[in-house]
């Protein structure tokens, strides 16, 4: 991405240890921010050895049309259960700087293509949510975050911001709080979380760093 730079964690949230059913939890985070998006967080997890969870939210620069790019995979030793990517509109559609060019990609034949929750609404007509079923489908879900990533790439260096207080940024605002809204409704990561740690903790980690409220432009 153009122009990245490091944003600081709390500290208390940077790397995180906790015990769920006796066994160790390791969360670590990283924020970024680059030219269009305000904030870029990757996320790893590790219960025991059992759940792995990588998790990875780009949030745009509400002054930019730019979507939110999506990442999520959760993985046991039983395998992958769960790998979804999107490029996620923050206003009714998608700008045209990606809707083209993601039109174009080719789709992988996933065997297994997972429904999506209730909450999932937030999610473009190109979100892709699949179990794969072996390591050839797991490349193939690789390889295709990398041609999203592409395509949010090539908008972010064609997009130009709009000014702070532009009803077109103000709307795009609004739409980042509601995918927040939504995103908090899926009740998988929350048990997760408030296993692991408790329900207060949960709450704060979810409101504070997964899906805080975007500020004013
Ligand atoms: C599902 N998310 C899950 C599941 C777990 C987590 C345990 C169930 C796995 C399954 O259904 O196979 C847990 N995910 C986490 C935890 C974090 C996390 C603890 O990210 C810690 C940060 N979730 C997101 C984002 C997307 C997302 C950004 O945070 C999409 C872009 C999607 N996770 C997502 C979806 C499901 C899921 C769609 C399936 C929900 C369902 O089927 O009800």
């Amino acid at each position: 991405m153009p122009a990245l730079t490091p944003l600081a964690v709390d500290p208390d949230l940077e790397a995180i240890t906790a015990s769920l059913d006796g066994e160790a939890l390791f969360i670590r985070n990283e924020l970024h921010q680059c030219r269009g998006f305000r904030k870029l967080h990757l996320e790893t997890a590790r219960l025991g050895l059992g759940l792995q969870i990588l998790h990875c939210v780009f949030f745009p620069d509400p002054r930019f049309d730019l979507p939110i790019f999506g990442a999520d995979i959760v993985a046991s030793p039983a395998g992958i259960s769960a790998a979804i990517v999107d490029l996620s509109p923050v206003t009714t559609t998608l700008p045209v700087s990606v809707q083209q060019p993601l039109a174009r990609i080719e789709l992988p034949a996933f065997e297994q293509v997972r429904e999506l929750p209730a909450w999932g609404t937030i999610f473009s007509p190109f979100v892709r949510f699949i179990r794969p079923v072996n390591s050839t489908e797991e490349g193939w879900f690789v390889d295709l975050v990398g041609q999203y990533l592409d395509v949010l790439r090539q908008a972010v260096e064609t997009t130009a911001p709009d000014a702070p207080d532009a009803p077109s940024t103000i709307e795009r605002h609004q739409g980042q709080l509601s995918y927040c809204l939504q995103q908090k409704r899926n009740d998988k990561t929350r048990r997760v979380l408030e296993k692991a740690f408790s329900v207060e903790w949960a709450d704060r980690y979810i409101e504070e760093l997964l899906f805080d409220n975007p500020p004013a432009p």
